[in-house]
């Protein structure tokens, strides 16, 4: 494993990553109970890394997260289960949520986000997760694990938390009956997007998108592939580049506020740097929406 530092996010230093900036990004490293194809605990190194050649300037929301000031973090590293990281991530996130910052988290597998929304929720009691992905990850229980990447939207929903979430295409018959009878989850499929264009796609997202602030949980197995092929389990077909990037604006224009982000699921492979440059712009795009959400309200 490479363990040379990474850097910081957008390689800022100086005034645009003091210790008081509102934004902060935290790599989590973490994989313990992936099932297909593992590598994840290298995504949080690659998306700093690949950060670092990103371009200030946001063309989509029109502003640069440096603006605000943005601060990298030391990364979270637990070598036990999900539960001990969910545990610590919720008294870490917890405190940057106390100290009005805003975080952006970037995984690692997707069971890091327990402790992070769990933290969230008990600060906003009307959250909603916004969940970009291929799959639910509604499983009661998989490979022994009621804490594993794959249950990790059902520990969530256990919470109270009003899931919605948008792009599945990998759904168990459980999980496809089980949306219908809950007012606190939906999805919008990805087979629901086909018809659509362009900012229609946006519209049909949004619609079912209840009213409270947002948390933005997005697996990158959730984009097409074509987009970032390199994740643990890339399912052919997704959301494409523009409705996630008009998605952000769309939150950013209704002024919706977000609580705070992350990006999980990226596997990186050496020599192929397309799906950690894309990640690198999209953690950047999530982070200034929600900067720029943060800005509003202070
Ligand atoms: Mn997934």
């Amino acid at each position: 494993m490479k363990t040379l530092d990474p850097g910081a996010f957008l390689g800022l230093e100086g005034h645009d990553c003091r210790p008081d900036a509102p934004g902060v990004v935290i790599a989590v490293p973490y994989e313990a109970t992936t099932t297909y194809k593992t590598g994840t605990a290298l995504g949080p190194a690659a998306i700093l890394n690949a950060s670092q050649q990103v371009e200030y300037y946001d063309e989509w929301l029109e502003d640069e997260a440096r603006r605000y000031g943005v601060r990298t973090a030391a990364a979270v590293v637990c070598d036990g289960p999900p539960e001990q990281l969910a545990d610590e991530l919720e008294v870490i996130v917890g405190a940057h949520l106390d100290a009005q910052r805003f975080p952006l988290i970037l995984g690692g597998e997707h069971s890091i986000s327990l402790g992070s929304i769990r933290a969230a929720a008990k600060r906003h009691p009307d959250l909603v997760v916004l969940h970009l992905d291929a799959h639910p990850d509604l499983r009661d229980e998989y490979d022994g694990t009621r804490y594993g990447h794959g249950c990790v939207m059902r520990r969530v929903w256990d919470l109270g938390v009003r899931i919605h979430a948008f792009g599945l295409r990998a759904i168990s018959p459980h999980e496809r009956d089980f949306y219908p009878t809950q007012t606190t989850a939906t999805y919008v499929g990805a087979r629901e997007l086909l018809p659509l264009h362009g900012p229609e796609r946006v519209e049909r997202i949004l619609a079912g998108l209840p009213a409270g602030p947002l948390w933005l949980s997005w697996d990158i197995d959730g984009l097409d592939p074509s987009i970032v092929p390199h994740t643990g389990t890339p399912e052919p077909g997704g959301v494409d580049w523009y409705t996630v990037s008009e998605l952000l604006r769309q939150l950013d224009v209704h002024k919706r506020h977000i609580v705070g982000a992350e990006l999980v699921e990226l596997l990186p492979l050496p020599g192929h740097h397309a799906s950690d440059f894309a990640c690198a712009r999209l953690a950047h795009r999530m982070l200034l929406a929600g900067l720029r959400s943060h800005a509003r309200r202070t």
